[in-house]
């Protein structure tokens, strides 16, 4: 990732850049993060903080906990939202806390954060953030089909409207503030597309921040062409299930090559990729900088 491509603009957006471009920075360390005299494990009581259960990155860290033997330490479950709080929490009072964590994401604009580097390569690498449809979509929704297929947008676009929600706005406003100020862009993904009148469309997404803010702007886009959208919010499992029965139309929601390998793979022909719609996102273990750690292996000591 060219970090300074990522610095631009002003204010959320800049804030949000600076955010990512830390990643993976090791020379912040600030404060230990609390006792000197503690291990990391016994100063975060062999606990990492995870999100709901079906995510690909829970997954993957049940993985890390075996290839890096951290035979002791567990991996909690929760949500999106209660692993934020739990990092706020631990933030205000500069606590250590471990969480399972992935860009794009508002918390690196909110949080001096680093990730912790994975020598094995668990988390993989640069992931992508790909639009899967149901068997039959081109031909039933052909101009959603299109539109879905044409949308791509960056970290920096998903970032403003993560942050604005954040910062207390609805996600509809923000997602239709963003789709205000980027006419072009819509432009794009509806290039060569025909209107059309009220035809339904169903769309599942998981209430993962970075999805909350592509699947609301998609309801926008889709609406201004006609289409009546509803957003169903599932679980990660249910969400493929959906889209591979059919019972939903379609997702942006599908982390690839590897968050989402085993529900790709156990649906393979069952669903259609309409292309990537975000490039170079990640997924891995993130920590404050206070804290003086910089690997997955100093979990072991
Ligand atoms: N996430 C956000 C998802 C994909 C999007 C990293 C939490 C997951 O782990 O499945």
């Amino acid at each position: 990732m060219k970090l300074t491509k990522k610095i631009v603009g002003l204010g959320a957006v800049a804030l949000f850049a600076i955010g990512l471009a830390a990643c993976g920075n090791d020379d912040d360390k600030n404060e230990s993060g609390g006792d000197t005299t503690k291990t990391v494990g016994e100063s975060v009581d062999n606990k990492i903080t995870g999100i709901d259960p079906g995510a690909g990155i829970m997954e993957a860290t049940d993985k890390v906990l075996v290839e890096y033997e951290l035979t002791d330490w567990d991996l909690t479950t929760g949500s999106s939202a209660a692993m934020t709080a739990s990092l706020k929490k631990a933030y205000d009072k500069e606590q250590p806390i471990i969480v399972t964590g992935w860009t794009p994401h508002w918390k690196f604009a909110k949080y001096d954060l680093k990730y912790l580097e994975d020598p094995k390569g668990v988390y993989g690498g640069e992931e992508q953030i790909r639009t899967i449809g149901r068997i039959g979509l081109a031909e039933d929704l052909p101009e959603a089909h299109k539109i879905l297929s044409q949308f791509n947008w960056t970290e920096e676009d998903m970032g403003e409207i993560m942050v604005a929600i954040q910062d207390g706005e609805k996600e509809d406003v923000a997602s239709q503030n963003w789709v205000d100020a980027n006419e072009d862009k819509v432009a794009e993904w509806t290039n060569g597309v025909e209107k059309v009148d009220g035809d339904k469309i169903k769309l599942a997404y998981v209430a993962w921040d970075s999805e909350i803010a592509s699947h609301n702007v998609m309801k926008i886009v889709l609406e201004d062409m006609g289409y009546k959208v509803t957003l169903t919010q599932v679980e990660a499992g249910p969400l493929w299930t959906a889209v591979a029965d059919g019972s939903a139309d379609a997702s942006l929601a599908a982390w690839m090559p590897l968050t989402h390998k085993t529900y790709a793979e156990k649906f393979e022909g069952k669903f259609e990729e309409l292309g990537v719609n975000m490039e170079g996102v990640k997924v891995g273990l993130v920590v404050p900088t206070y804290m003086d750690i910089d690997s997955i292996e100093d979990l072991k000591k």
